[in-house]
């Protein structure tokens, strides 16, 4: 068996990463979190939960629940976006201007059923032969089969397929790794969440990718509020979708490039 060939597990050799996304569709950069950030994304995100719940908010899938726009619920959550993982694999699967689709935060518990079988990009009405969104799931809990770790199908990102497309049951494998591990993976990786059947709660954050050009899963210019704004260091600001991207993003004024959005900015509106 060549390394090509062994399914991918936790390494911090780059081009190993590399190459099991090539081959694989997926890698896993060990010790991606220092165990400082790791532990107050951990606590930021429980609190978040308990809060949502307790407010009548939380939005849940059986036991499971999903924490949206964590950009806006904590700046313990904005280190992640200029990782130099964006760059070294998000950037090299899907280009170096790549902007945040969304964050999310899954908190999987036992007694869930699988989670929705899908590809990144499966709302695509066309095939492409290429990633053009790419993915990053933070292990802040550990990963394993029997805590509901990600089920990926190796190797699906090389066969074309759309949402609702039969997918070989057998062939699910079950990410898995300390906390503190990323799994990057490419958009057309077939994958789902699996199944918690131990006693402790699976706790992955998501930070999704997208191409400049593609419409955000959540629009952040318009969601995050005033003062998450004004608060997010220019570059994490670039890398959420503030940054125009050629003749694309502006507000009123014909756009330019690597210009930034002014939320506050006065419209021209009907004249004369
Ligand atoms: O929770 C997981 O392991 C995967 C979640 C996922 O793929 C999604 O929410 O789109």
């Amino acid at each position: 068996m060549s390394a090509s060939d062994r399914l991918p597990e936790p390494t911090d050799d780059l081009d190993r990463q590399r190459a099991d996304l090539e081959t694989h569709g997926f890698c896993f950069v060990a010790d991606a979190l220092t165990e400082q950030a790791r532990l107050a994304i951990l606590d930021r995100i429980e609190r978040q939960a308990a809060g949502e719940e307790a407010a009548g908010l939380a939005i849940m899938d059986g036991p499971n629940q999903s924490v949206g726009n964590l950009v806006d619920k904590g700046e313990e959550f904005w280190g992640l976006l200029t990782h130099p993982i964006i760059v070294d694999l998000i950037g090299w699967l899907i280009g170096g201007e790549a902007i945040l689709s969304s964050s999310l935060g899954k908190l999987v518990s036992r007694g869930g059923e699988p989670g929705g079988i899908h590809n990144d990009q499966g709302y695509l009405d066309l095939d492409v032969d290429e990633p053009l969104v790419a993915n990053v799931m933070w292990m802040i809990s550990d990963f394993s089969e029997t805590n509901g770790g990600t089920q990926v199908i190796p190797g699906s990102h090389r066969v074309p397929r759309r949402h609702g497309d039969p997918v070989d049951l057998s062939q699910w494998v079950s990410a898995a790794g300390p906390p503190g591990t990323a799994m990057v993976f490419d958009g057309r990786l077939t994958h789902r969440t699996g199944v918690n059947v131990s006693d402790g709660r699976r706790v992955g954050v998501l930070t999704y990718w997208c191409r400049p050009w593609i419409r955000q899963q959540e629009n952040m210019v318009a969601s995050l509020r005033d003062e998450t704004v004004d608060a997010l260091p220019e570059a994490v600001k670039r890398r959420v979708g503030f940054e125009r991207y050629r003749s694309l993003g502006g507000v009123d004024l014909s756009p330019r490039h690597g210009d930034m959005v002014d939320r506050a900015a006065p419209r021209t509106g009907r004249l004369g």
